[in-house]
């Protein structure tokens, strides 16, 4: 399929509606996409004709539920370039797969004195899991700092780094600032001194290639919603030789093989880190979704995100009092800004009023907040679908703003 952006926006029926009277400029897709026709039908077909436990029934519908919700893994496993769907995890999203790292194989392997290092650009998602385990087990978290342009400083993650580190959290792609993080060299440096990386790739996946092979991470997240999928399903990936080594997360149905009160023998991965009825229809459209990203060429979508965020920043850079939050020479679809005298949540509720979907506050990112001095900020985040027509909007509403402000 070309780039061809009415053609697509044509395929997302949320996107062609007035909101308060203005057509929807939808710019918050850091916060989650919106969802093309092929994934809503993907979900609509398999509740309509295949709806089924996995796993379990001999019946047909449950044999077609199961083949469709493994396929679906296969699909992730492609996405990723996992070496085997052994790998994949189906799990909630992000927050749930980097959870699932910390109590299972954190849990078991960190003792006091160890570190677990991480960024100063991570989501509450990558940041209060290790905190946790750090106040189970003893162990010390430590961040890599970030410099003003919204980069890791990279040059002190030798010091940072230690034959104590056993773990290395980064995030690929940052929700609050667009970064795009230099994963692998910095998995190569933590491998170096024997630590595990989990890459948080929760934005990621929808605007870049990733090879967990290439990479060489240990753990990689993800959420569906984020790429055009459903909300509540994601993937864990994770090195098998890794996961066979860790116990459960949670226990219950269809991660055991044999069940006595005397002891539980687990099931075989990927399936031991399933406990119970498993988000079906939500790994279908997360297959659905996968299926139809992969009908464009990612460096497209990548150049015409790319253009979009250097108009927007062009732009912004010439309204007096706008302040942008996030100027990495290396950054992808955010664009996180304050304005003089306008509290973001005022900006956020003005935008709106103007038919401007945007994100403002702390992103879930409380630290970076505090890295620049600001209580929030606000973050329009790019698309496929989006164009320059959603940034006259935008810019329009900001101008508004700014007057009724003066
Ligand atoms: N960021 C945002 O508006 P979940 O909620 O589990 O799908 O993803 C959590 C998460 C983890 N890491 C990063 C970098 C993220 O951006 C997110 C989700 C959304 O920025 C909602 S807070």
């Amino acid at each position: 399929m070309s780039f061809d952006v009415a053609a697509i926006r044509a395929q997302f029926p949320i996107l062609d509606q007035q909101v308060h009277g203005r057509p929807l400029a939808y710019l918050d897709n850091a916060a989650t996409t919106q969802k093309p026709s092929a994934v809503i039908q993907a979900i609509q077909a398999y509740y309509q004709r295949d709806n089924a436990n996995v796993h379990r029934g001999v019946h047909a519908l449950s044999e077609r539920a199961t083949a469709a919700y493994e396929a679906a893994r296969e699909k992730v496993r492609a996405l990723l370039n996992a070496r085997s769907v052994r790998e994949i995890v189906f799990v909630r999203g992000t927050t749930e797969a980097i959870n699932l790292v910390a109590h299972s194989w954190g849990t078991a392997r960190l003792r006091a004195g160890d570190e677990i290092l991480i960024t100063g650009m991570e989501h509450h998602s990558n940041i209060v899991p290790w905190q946790m385990l750090c106040e189970r087990t003893g162990a010390r978290l430590r961040v890599l700092p970030i410099n003003d342009a919204g980069e890791l400083c990279l040059d002190q993650l030798p010091t940072l780094l230690n034959e104590r580190t056993r773990l290395v959290g980064v995030v690929h792609l940052s929700n609050a600032l667009g970064t795009i993080n230099p994963v692998a060299e910095i998995i190569r440096q933590a491998h170096a001194v024997g630590a595990r990386v989990l890459v948080d790739g929760a934005q990621a996946a929808a605007h870049m290639a990733i090879d967990v092979q290439q990479l060489d991470c240990d753990f990689y997240a993800t959420s569906a919603h984020k790429m055009y999928g459903p909300t509540g399903i994601g993937v864990l990936y994770a090195k098998e030789a890794l996961l066979d080594e860790m116990p459960p997360y949670q226990g219950g149905g269809d991660m055991i093989r044999v069940v006595t009160f005397e002891r539980t023998e687990y099931n075989e991965l990927p399936y031991k880190f399933e406990a119970g009825t498993p988000n079906i229809a939500g790994a279908i459209g997360f297959g659905a979704a996968i299926d139809w990203l992969g009908s464009f060429d990612m460096c497209e979508i990548a150049a015409h995100e790319q253009r979009l965020l250097q108009e927007a920043v062009s732009r912004a850079k010439a309204i007096p009092g706008l302040r942008l939050v996030g100027e990495a020479g290396h950054r992808a679809t955010v664009l996180s800004f304050t304005m003089e005298g306008i509290h973001p949540h005022d900006l956020g509720t003005i935008l709106d009023r103007e038919g401007v979907a945007i994100r403002a506050g702390h992103h879930c990112a409380m630290p970076v907040m505090q890295r620049f001095g600001v209580p929030a900020t606000v973050r329009a985040s790019f698309a496929l679908y989006n164009t320059s027509d959603d940034l006259d909007a935008l810019f329009q509403a900001l101008e508004r703003a700014q007057a009724m402000f003066a």
